[in-house]
């Protein structure tokens, strides 16, 4: 039993602990083509710690692969809004 719930503790920290890189899903609005998705991927792409970008105008989407210390989804989100989209983090909580 002890043995048990050590090892749990153990695959816990060791799962909570590296991951630095995370795909963040940004509901995206005004996207109406392909070059929508290819000019937002291609802007996001530039930040200092993504390492991958899709988007789909269909969905309303784009999904980022990025660095939240060097590009918090905030940067991405703000990234995007230039460009002339709205984009927010789809994961944000709820305002208080
Ligand atoms: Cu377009």
């Amino acid at each position: 039993m002890g043995r048990i719930a050590a090892l749990v503790l153990a695959f816990a920290a060791a799962c909570a602990a590296p991951p630095e890189v995370r795909n963040t899903r940004f509901v995206v609005g005004g996207m109406v083509c392909h070059s929508c998705e290819e000019g937002i991927c291609a802007a996001v792409r530039k930040l200092d710690g993504v390492e991958a970008c899709t988007a789909d105008h269909a969905a309303g989407a784009a999904e980022v692969r990025h660095d939240p210390a060097r590009a918090p989804a905030a940067a991405i989100a703000d990234t995007i809004t230039k460009l002339g989209y709205t984009a927010a983090p789809a994961a944000a909580p709820a305002a208080p």
